[in-house]
C-alpha cells in the first residue's frame, strides 16, 4: 500500500548526501533542524526506516523503532527548552501538505504557539 521514494530529500540527508544541523542521532532517528524554519524553533525528527507517512510508521515500523523514534521526540524537546509547550504536526500526502515523502513529525516552539485555527 505505501511505496517509498528512495530519491526523495530527507533519504539523501539520511545517506548523508545532503547536510544537515542535526539537534540529536540515534539508533534509528534522527532530529534536524528544518530549512524554512516557522517557528524560533524548527525541529523535524525522522524515522532512518523506509517510511513515507505517519500512518505508514505507525502500522509498519517495529517496536523498537517506535520507541526510539519518540524517545527522540522527548530528548529533543528537553534539549531545545521546549517545556513550555509546543506543537507536532505530521502533514500527510498531498491533500495534508506534505512535501517530502519519508515521514516527518515537525517540532515548532520557541514562542507561544496560539490556537489551530483555519
Ligand atoms: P512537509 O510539507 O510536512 O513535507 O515539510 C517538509 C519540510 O522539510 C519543510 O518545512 C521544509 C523542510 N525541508 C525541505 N528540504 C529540506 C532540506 O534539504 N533540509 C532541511 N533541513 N529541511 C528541509
Amino acid at each position: 500500500m505505501f511505496t517509498y521514494d528512495p530519491t526523495n530529500i530527507f533519504a539523501r540527508i539520511l545517506r548523508g548526501e545532503i547536510p544537515n544541523k542535526t539537534v540529536l542521532e540515534t539508533a534509528h532517528s534522527l532530529a534536524f533542524h528544518d530549512i524554512r524554519p516557522l517557528a524560533p524553533v524548527h525541529v523535524l525528527v525522522i524515522p532512518k526506516g523506509a517510511y513515507v507517512s505517519l500512518d505508514h510508521f505507525s502500522a509498519e515500523a517495529s517496536a523498537e523503532e517506535l520507541v526510539d523514534f519518540h524517545r527522540t521526540v522527548a530528548k529533543v524537546v528537553s534539549m531545545l527548552d521546549l517545556g513550555p509547550g509546543f506543537r507536532a504536526i505530521s502533514n500527510t500526502r498531498e491533500a495534508g501538505g506534505q512535501e517530502v515523502p519519508h515521514y516527518h513529525l515537525h517540532i515548532l516552539g520557541g514562542r507561544p504557539m496560539g490556537r489551530m485555527v483555519e
